[in-house]
């Protein structure tokens, strides 16, 4: 009964709030929540590990265990003011894990988690449920959790999301599929972090879509959209982006690959098409580019960094210019190691940072060589450098 309770009062609150208090004219879609393990291995979901610590939590209630080796990490989700305790209990043998779902500080209420998987000294556990309290009720969240026990004494423990919210939602007259990721695992589902960690957001049509940073603006179908999403993930609402301060990003042409992002949002264009993009301003990452050419035996190379911090700004109404050289500088460095001497060889691109050179479609070149030869000619030797 509290339960129907909440949820109509919930339909009642929706149905009074006037419709530009709801992001416009934007149309509401609810999604479903979804807990699953793979939630872990999404893209920008980390795995952020922790120490566990040997002091038991005061006023904590702990099944009675015998031989039971306890350690302890807290969670705390930004949905609402308390933490939720998670306990190890080591066996010796391997752990359980206890979390403290309804965060009243016993833990005897609780269902002992096992592991799903062990290997290399990690522990996998979960989805675990948890029931956050917040000022509109009740909401469910899932934690997947992975044990790491190289220290056996005191392990590390990542506790990441092992939920999602999906469904379907109509963007101008489609239907499409909606995916929304809580990738920073706070429990909240709309965080954007400009030069952080933004929450996920994928709009697609078929099989799997893969979760963007979400941003003020999202593009469906090459047209922008406002995107609205529930705190608690619930639901999403979708409308035609209006007034859009729009400015121009100009590529050269030897880059065969961008991504860019920022608060505005995350764009990755094809390149084949256009050269001259109408982005809304303001400031973007580079956070990926490569530049793919052909030497005189026709074969294809790459040069690209994968992880890239270059920023660019974007006025509105001007045109800013994308320029990023093909210059690369093999840099070579010496150091002493006991009798013997190491050498290192990096690619370095022309703003001085790492640069990743590859052939055709990603394999590495073939190891560069280093040949040595004293004044007199006498010591004549070639060595290969390796990767890794
Ligand atoms: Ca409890
Ligand atoms: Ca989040």
């Amino acid at each position: 009964m509290k339960k129907l309770l909440i949820l109509m009062t919930a339909l009642t609150l929706t149905a009074l709030v006037p419709a530009a208090e709801q992001g416009g004219t934007g149309e509401r879609f609810w999604l479903n929540y979804v807990k699953s393990r793979a939630a872990q291995r999404l893209p920008g979901v980390p795995g952020v590990y922790s120490s566990t610590n040997k002091d038991k939590p005061e006023d904590v209630k702990l099944p009675q265990l015998e031989n039971v080796d306890w350690s302890f990490r807290t969670w705390k989700p930004d949905l609402v003011d308390t933490e939720v305790l998670v306990a190890v209990a080591g066996t010796g043998s391997g752990f359980t894990l206890y979390v403290d779902s309804d965060q009243d500080r016993d833990l005897t209420d609780e269902v002992a988690h096992e592991s799903w998987l062990n290997e290399y000294s990690s522990w996998y556990f979960g989805p675990a449920q948890v029931i956050l309290e917040t000022a509109n009720g009740p909401v469910t969240y899932h934690l997947n959790m992975r044990l790491s026990a190289g220290n056996r004494s005191r392990p590390y423990l990542s506790l990441v999301t092992g939920c999602w919210y999906e469904g379907t939602v109509v963007v101008n007259g489609k239907e499409k599929n909606c995916m929304i990721v809580d990738v920073d695992s706070n429990g909240v589902f709309n965080d954007l972090n400009p030069g952080g960690r933004s929450d996920r957001i994928a709009i697609f049509e078929d099989g799997t879509g893969s979760p963007i940073p979400l941003t003020k603006y999202v593009q469906v179908d090459g047209e922008l959209y406002t995107p609205t999403v529930a705190r608690d993930g619930s639901y999403i609402e979708i409308a035609p982006a209006q007034n859009v301060p729009y400015g121009y990003l100009e590529v050269s042409d030897n880059l065969s690959e961008i991504i860019i992002s920022g608060t505005n949002g995350y764009f990755q264009p094809d390149l084949g098409k256009e050269r001259k993009l109408k982005i809304p301003a303001g400031d973007y990452i580079v956070s990926r580019w490569y530049i793919s050419d052909k030497d005189k035996t026709g074969r294809e190379w790459r040069l690209g960094r994968y992880s890239s911090q270059k920023s660019v700004t974007v006025a509105e109404d001007e045109t800013s210019e994308l320029n990023i050289s093909s210059d690369i500088y093999a840099f070579l460095e010496v150091s002493r190691k006991g009798n013997g001497y190491t050498f290192n060889r990096s690619m370095i691109g022309a703003d001085g940072k790492s640069v990743d050179l590859r052939m055709g479609t990603g394999g590495y070149p073939p190891t560069p060589k280093l040949r040595f030869r004293d004044a007199s000619g006498n010591y004549d030797k070639t060595f290969s450098l390796e990767y890794g």
